[in-house]
């Protein structure tokens, strides 16, 4: 008798949680950035921005069309690779992803946002930087972030405005930011009077500069402009300090104003001439900036490097829009995304009609004694 009214009491609960998950939808949310190969450090970093902000979420409960909402997080890795980045948006497209997260490379994030607006889901970048993402118009492509526009005229200002350097010789690594941001860097530089010395080439698998380096030197630059990523850069200023080019400034955009460059960089004391200028501002004076580093590092030990807080606050842009739409389809709350004005971590959120965001800041930093600071 007693053990046929347990396994009464027993149903009752499950019926009743049965209904209760019957109510729970599951929304994917998809993410992607390199997290294999040598820039992986950043692909982790934005992944971990990304799952923090679905656990909160989670956590806080969010009902969506009378529904209680589960979100999920497909992470897929693009290895920083176009072709990967297309592979992996097709993939999330394929799952029925909500909307997603990234790309990190603008090599990847350009060639994926065609696919993402072919099978019609929202995708929010705060790491590619290059300005021909938003060129075709898609409805569907968002960036939460200053572009190479800003970056490279930024740094082309204080070069000569307030360092009155007179003479440059630029590199790019030939991916689509590296070139992008090296080719506004060049245009805006040469514009103020500028002259640039030398441009040498390289890929964004290179580790050896010694011979564009050395051919550098030859031409007796104030600067070297590098567009491209930390694992490039950091062993392009050890090369630099063996070859005598102590006293060269070395600029970058937000690709190299990283944590890990001077992991990279081992000690180079050509650390100190960087200035790399990034989007937004810098953690201290973002609205929520202070509070969600400490919590981060908690959650992430030592695996800060730059986009997180972006991966993190577009994860709830796009959640935010989803409410304001009271639906979890895209091609529902998309219209909501565009008209955003969403208070995050990083700023208040709003976009240009072409999926800009309005008016981005930009900060340039510094290492000083072997730590990232702002200028
Ligand atoms: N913004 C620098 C790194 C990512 C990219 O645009 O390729």
């Amino acid at each position: 008798m007693q053990l046929k009214l347990k396994l009464t009491v027993v149903a009752a609960i499950a019926a009743v949680a049965g209904v209760a998950s019957a109510q729970e939808q599951v929304v994917k949310i998809g993410h992607v950035a390199p997290v294999s190969g040598a820039q992986a450090h950043y692909g982790k970093d934005n992944e971990n921005g990304a799952r923090m902000a679905i656990e909160e979420l989670n956590a806080q409960g969010v009902t969506i069309g009378g529904k209680k909402i589960k979100f999920e997080l497909q992470a897929e890795d693009d290895a920083a690779d176009p072709k990967q980045g297309t592979a992996a948006a097709q993939k999330l497209c394929d799952s029925k992803v909500a909307g997603v997260v990234g790309h990190l490379n603008s090599g990847t994030t350009i060639p994926a946002s065609k696919v993402y607006n072919d099978c019609g889901i929202p995708m929010v970048t705060g790491a590619a930087t290059n300005p021909n993402l938003t060129k075709p118009g898609y409805k569907t492509t968002f960036r939460i972030i200053a572009n190479d526009n800003a970056l490279g005229a930024g740094l082309a200002f204080y070069a000569v405005d307030t360092l009155k350097l007179k003479t440059v010789a630029i590199i790019d690594d030939r991916t689509a930011y590296g070139q992008g941001v090296a080719d506004v860097f060049k245009k805006t530089a040469t514009a103020k009077g500028m002259k640039v010395v030398d441009e040498q080439f390289t890929t964004d698998k290179a580790t050896d500069f010694m011979a564009i380096l050395t051919a550098i030197k030859s031409k007796n630059p104030d600067a070297v402009f590098y567009g491209g990523m930390d694992p490039q850069a950091g062993p392009m200023l050890r090369q630099m300090e063996q070859l005598g080019m102590a006293n060269v400034k070395y600029f970058g955009g937000d690709g190299v104003c990283t944590s890990e460059i001077a992991k990279l960089a081992a000690g180079a004391k050509t650390l100190a001439n960087v200035i790399c200028a990034e989007g937004g501002s810098s953690l201290a004076k973002m609205p929520g900036g202070t509070a969600w580093k400490a919590k981060y590092d908690a959650k992430y030990p030592n695996q800060f490097q730059v986009y997180s807080p972006y991966t993190y606050d577009a994860t709830f842009l796009l959640v935010d829009a989803m409410k304001r739409a009271n639906s979890v389809d895209p091609k529902v709350y998309v219209n909501e995304l565009a008209k955003a004005s969403f208070k995050g971590v990083t700023s208040t959120i709003a976009f240009e009609p072409n999926g800009e965001m309005k008016n981005p800041a930009i900060t340039l930093y510094v290492y000083k004694d072997g730590k990232k600071t702002p200028l």
